[in-house]
């Protein structure tokens, strides 16, 4: 870890220490959410969903699959944590977590059942949802039951994550499908061939949107009107985002490129 790093976890520990007393008092870690730090506060069962993702950039499928999710799951809220170095795109750049950051924020600004937080981009090294769900799991009291939302093409994947049996034990999921995908037995059997995953599967309108989409289309000087939210577009345009000669992005807009969300 860096110095800079260092200082920088330090400072925000103290942020986290003022925005949460009562979890500062008791040496439990902030989630760096003010919006939904006090969930389950009163002791009654709650729901509170968790969308993960590198949101390079956010985009309406993005946003739609969190809105969803939280109707068909009746969630208090949904937090957007947007990763810091995600483990499974080692190799491409991803841009900046503090831009990506502000992106989420401005796609979210507004909504009050939505909001972001800083707490893998804050951490150093490789982002891992075990450690995330750790932290949010030893701050929430047992009344809060935590959903990781994700679009179904990710839930196969969450065998190969770190610690895998440790994370189906923290969390469920909330599986995004689209209409006419069809969860079928053997789709089941062969996730619970790979983990104890509790996963409840929900249909979202299909959208078919990427970030490599809309990476491709900025770096093509194409419009990202309506595929995001119009505070996001701006962000993008105003800091030259995704666009062939940006140094942070060029390898994600030349290669590793996404599967297409097609669950
Ligand atoms: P992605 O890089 O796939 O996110 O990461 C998703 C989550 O997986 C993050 O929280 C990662 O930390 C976690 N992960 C991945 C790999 C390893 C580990 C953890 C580990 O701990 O070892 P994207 O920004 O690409 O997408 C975010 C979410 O949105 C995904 O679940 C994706 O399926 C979904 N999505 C859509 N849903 C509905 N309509 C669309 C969508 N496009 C993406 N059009």
């Amino acid at each position: 870890m860096t110095g800079r790093e260092q200082e920088g976890w330090g400072r925000r520990a103290e942020l986290d220490a003022a925005s949460t007393p009562a979890a500062a008092r008791e040496g439990r870690p902030a989630v760096v959410c003010p919006r939904f730090d006090g969930v389950g506060a009163d002791g009654a069962p709650v729901r509170l969903g968790i969308m993960g993702g590198t949101f390079d950039p956010i985009h309406q499928g993005h946003l739609a699959c969190a809105e969803q999710a939280r109707e068909a799951f009746g969630l208090a809220g949904v937090v957007f944590v947007p990763t810091g170095r995600p483990a499974f795109k080692r190799d491409r750049a991803v841009t900046d977590g503090a831009v990506r950051l502000e992106m989420c924020r401005a796609a979210v600004a507004g909504n009050p059942a939505f909001a972001v937080s800083p707490l893998e981009v804050d951490r150093p090294g490789i982002t891992y949802a075990v450690d995330t769900l750790r932290a949010l799991r030893h701050h929430y009291p047992a009344n809060v039951e935590l959903f990781f939302i994700a679009g179904a093409d990710a839930i196969l994947s969450i065998a190969r994550w770190r610690e895998s049996a440790e994370v189906a034990r923290l969390a469920r999921f909330a599986a995004a499908t689209r209409p006419g995908f069809e969860v079928t037995e053997s789709f089941k059997e062969e996730l619970a061939s790979r983990g104890a995953f509790r996963v409840d599967y929900f249909e979202v309108t299909a959208l078919a949107i990427s970030s490599s989409y809309l990476r491709e289309r900025a770096a093509r000087g194409l419009s990202l009107r309506y595929l995001t939210p119009d505070p996001v577009r701006k962000i993008i345009e105003a800091r030259g985002l995704y666009r062939l000669e940006a140094p942070t992005t060029a390898a994600a807009v030349g290669g590793g490129k996404e599967a297409p969300w097609t669950p």
